[in-house]
């Protein structure tokens, strides 16, 4: 645990400390979850990829929102960043129809409150991304919520703000990412405001935790995608007799190394920076 810095909390594979009143360590480990459980096996340096990623992000969007970095520490998977005072909404952008989005369209033809066109398939890319903000689960998934009942929570101007920022944070994520053969199906951001009650963008963004991350060759609309990331881990996951509850089984060496290649090839075509060199010093992803 970091030097003189108190935890104050914890994520299924991340750590929150705090360094003072004003400043934050995040601490991504190389823990990896399949079907919501947290294997008892890590990947190597998969922390450190989304960490990366996320600097990469934070330093190339600041022209369509101030973020929360303030510095990548030497190991590569501690972010140091500011303390704001969240915002209680998951800002939630969609370019496909996945995951409850897609559920959402097959039983309502809607998605948030945002009507869709007819006969969609599962995967269909949308005219245009919608967001599709949702709450906070303490624990289990986050509820999609519409746009009154997020207007609630952080008022209706705020909303208007974030839903903004959220849909042109994700189309420059999105175009980045496919022109790299890297497909952002949907993915989930967080804001905060500061002491001046800005707008500030927190926590990670466009990683594949925080995203569907599908590989761009292999897509075929009219079915579920392979996920880019943990797609090896969860066929294995799923070629045994696993009930998919806590404990979790452990990982073969080449299915560890299988995914660990595929975080590292994410990394290195979305930042276009040899992750080796990312390992010699974070800073080269804010550059
Ligand atoms: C992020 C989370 C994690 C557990 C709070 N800049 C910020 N200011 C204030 N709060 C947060 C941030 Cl990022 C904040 N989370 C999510 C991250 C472990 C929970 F690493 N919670």
């Amino acid at each position: 645990m970091p030097e003189a810095s108190l935890h104050v909390g914890s994520g299924k594979v991340r750590e929150l400390y705090a360094l003072d009143d004003e400043r934050l360590l995040l601490v991504a480990s190389d823990r990896i979850s399949t079907f919501d459980v947290v294997l008892p096996t890590e990947i190597p340096d998969r922390g450190r990829v989304l960490t990366g990623l996320s600097g990469f992000w934070f330093a190339r969007t600041q022209h369509i929102c101030a973020n929360h970095l303030l510095g990548l520490r030497p190991d590569g998977r501690t972010t140091e960043c500011r303390r704001l005072e969240m915002l209680p909404i998951e800002c939630v952008v969609r370019g496909y129809l996945a995951g409850s989005g897609w559920k959402d369209y097959k039983a309502t033809s809607a998605v948030c409150g945002h009507a869709l066109p007819p006969g969609l398939v599962e995967s269909a890319e949308l005219p245009e991304p919608i967001f599709t903000p949702a709450t906070k689960a303490v624990t289990g998934h986050d509820e999609n919520i519409d746009r009154e009942q997020a207007a609630e929570l952080v008022g209706a101007d705020r909303l208007a703000e974030v839903e903004r920022v959220s849909i042109a944070l994700y189309r420059f994520g999105a175009d980045h990412a496919r022109e790299r053969g890297i497909l952002i199906a949907d993915t989930k951001f967080e804001f905060g405001l500061d002491e001046d009650d800005c707008l500030v963008l927190a926590d990670e963004a466009l990683t594949p935790d925080s995203s569907r991350f599908w590989p761009a060759d292999e897509y075929r609309p009219g079915g579920p995608q392979s996920s880019f990331d943990k797609q090896f881990a969860r066929d294995y996951c799923e070629s045994l007799d696993w009930d998919k509850t806590d404990p979790g089984p452990e990982l073969p060496e080449n299915i560890v190394a299988g995914t660990r290649t595929r975080y590292v090839e994410a990394f290195e075509r979305l930042t276009g920076i040899a992750f080796d060199d990312y390992l010699a010093d974070p800073q080269v992803v804010l550059r």
